[in-house]
């Protein structure tokens, strides 16, 4: 990877830690409601993955979303608008934290359903393989989706009709309070891949190069051979599940040396060394992140909220 694509993914990065940042924030205020589940200490995933796809490739994921929103060319104006309930949102205010969505961009939402995405990603890639429109989908979920019955039927459909679709699965551990131990009895998700069979791969997910080659090997294969895979990143979120859990069911100890893996602080060091003449726009970066957030902050308080006149909008009836 050259170091413009390095410091452009770690910009993404800055970007989706500093939106989550300023929403717990904001959430604080109440001036957010409902849930709020952030991403912060998993961005490498979210930026590695979507950077190796194409554009015209399918995103899916779950509720927590709003980086890979962001890594796929969402704004940081209309995510924090969609947070903050207002017409001008990605979802018109009507989604909120857990179902950003965006069409243009092919960023299929945003789902609370746990698993519910895995047969729909299943459903997307038989639509490209159908249609020979080449296009990837990559289902983005957590390590409490692998035990959902969702997840084994379209697991199992898109290893029957070798469908173009990267199952990637954000192990952080942790369903809510439940640690992994309790509901696996080992520690990579990935080996749900055997069973169908589907190929399959563990990686760490931590470093952003590291999570990209791993999702462009798996993107490349899913293209060119119309093939599934399940590709597994242990990952880590620093803040509880939500913003009303604390997250006392985990140590101090635990939290603090995944944080010593900080994306954030990985890509740095790996501008610094690989790329020393790059790294003089590292404070640059971060004032240009640091004017986007708060324009975004702004742009959402003084939207609009929807009109009461659109309440049936994109209402099926
Ligand atoms: C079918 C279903 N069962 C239960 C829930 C409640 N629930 C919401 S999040 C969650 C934990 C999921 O954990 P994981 O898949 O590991 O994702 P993470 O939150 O760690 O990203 C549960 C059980 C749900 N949303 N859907
Ligand atoms: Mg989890």
């Amino acid at each position: 990877m050259n170091g413009e694509k390095l410091l452009s993914l770690y910009k993404q990065m800055l970007l989706m830690r500093r939106f989550e940042e300023e929403a717990a924030q904001a959430y604080t205020q109440r001036k957010i409601g409902g849930f709020l589940h952030l991403y912060i200490g998993q961005e490498a995933v979210g930026a590695g993955a979507i950077a190796a796809t194409r554009e015209d490739d399918y995103i899916i994921s779950s509720y927590r979303i709003h980086g890979q929103y962001l890594a796929r060319g969402g704004t940081a104006r209309e995510g924090m608008a969609e947070l903050f309930g207002k017409a001008t949102g990605c979802a018109g205010g009507r989604g909120g934290s857990m179902h950003f969505y965006k069409a243009e961009t092919n960023f299929l939402g945003g789902w609370g359903i746990i698993g519910a995405q895995v047969p729909m990603g299943a459903g997307t890639a038989f639509a490209s393989k159908y249609k020979q429109d080449g296009r990837v989908t990559l289902c983005f979920m957590g390590d409490g989706a692998v035990s959902i019955g969702g997840f084994h039927e379209g697991m199992c459909l898109a290893a029957l009709w070798k469908l173009p679709v990267v199952f990637i699965v954000e192990n952080n551990f942790y369903s809510m309070g439940t640690p992994l131990s309790r509901t696996l009895v080992t520690e990579d998700a990935s080996v749900r891949a055997l069973g169908y069979p589907m190929a399959r791969a563990t990686v760490e997910g931590v470093d952003v190069v590291e999570c990209y080659y791993a999702a462009k090997e798996a993107i490349d294969r899913a293209r060119e051979q119309s093939l599934p895979m399940l590709l597994e990143f242990k990952t880590y979120r620093y803040r509880g599940h939500s913003m009303a859990d604390p997250g006392k069911y985990r140590s101090k100890e635990e939290v603090e040396d995944w944080k010593t893996r900080d994306p954030l602080k990985i890509a740095v060091e790996r501008i610094e060394k690989d790329f020393p003449h790059l790294a003089g726009q590292i404070p640059t970066i971060k004032q240009e992140i640091e004017d986007e957030i708060q324009d975004a902050l702004r742009f959402a308080e003084e939207s609009p909220e929807p009109d009461i006149s659109t309440i049936d909008d994109h209402t099926y009836i």
